[in-house]
């Protein structure tokens, strides 16, 4: 979980790695849909371009085949980037745990004031050009994200699975630090 332009999507890939499970970035999924032109695509295309949340049916329905996957069940584990982003969906998200006899282990939160991520997002616009990372769009993403997200990390907190984490350094050293925290957080030597 982080505010956006954290570094979620560019943590999350060599955490995975890392741990040797499979991530899966509802982010990504959504941008991969939108460029195939698919029914899903064209129906959030305009959302995520102006920065808001693709509803909770549509993507909890895409997570949660994504994760009953056979490729997913293999691996055996798995990280979930960007998601869950609401209430709702962290509701949805404990059902079909339960529903497929899995848990979660840990909650990363990527810790940095919204705001000063902004120049990190304007920088991706110029390399990558992404829809959504325009002024407009990146000011209302964090409005968002302080209305339906940050209010997911007490939740998480209360449950003990939450592991915070200092998101403001190069991306390697972030890593590092993401990586530290987990293995204490699951008892495991890095
Ligand atoms: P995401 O793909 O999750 O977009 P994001 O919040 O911008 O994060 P991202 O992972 O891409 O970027 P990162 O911080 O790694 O979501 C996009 C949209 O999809 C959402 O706005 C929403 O519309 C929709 N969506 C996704 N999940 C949803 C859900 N669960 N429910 C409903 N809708 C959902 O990187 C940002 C930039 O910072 C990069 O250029 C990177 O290189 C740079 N960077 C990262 N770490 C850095 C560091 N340590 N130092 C310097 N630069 C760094």
């Amino acid at each position: 979980m982080g505010p956006p332009g954290a570094g979620k999507g560019t943590q999350a890939g060599a955490i995975a790695e890392h741990y040797g499970i499979v991530t899966i970035s509802t982010g990504q999924l959504f941008r991969d849909n939108i460029q195939l032109g698919t029914a899903l695509g064209k129906q959030i295309e305009s959302l995520i371009a102006d920065g808001n949340l693709v509803p909770d049916e549509v993507t909890n329905q895409m997570v949660f085949q994504r994760l009953a996957s056979p490729d997913v069940r293999k691996r055996g584990g798995f990280l979930l980037d960007g998601y869950p982003r609401t209430l709702e969906q962290v509701a949805a998200l404990d059902a079909e745990l339960v529903n497929q006899r899995r848990r979660l282990n840990a909650v990363v939160a990527l810790m940095a004031e919204p705001t000063t991520l902004v120049d990190r997002l304007l920088q991706r616009a110029e390399i990558e050009g992404r829809a959504d990372d325009n002024a407009d769009s990146i000011r209302h993403r964090i409005d968002v994200y302080h209305a339906e997200t940050a209010p997911l990390l007490d939740v998480y907190r209360d449950r003990d699975l939450l592991v915070e984490v200092d998101a403001i350094g190069e991306v390697p050293e972030v890593r590092r630090r993401i990586t530290a925290a987990l293995d204490a957080k699951l008892g495991r030597q890095s």
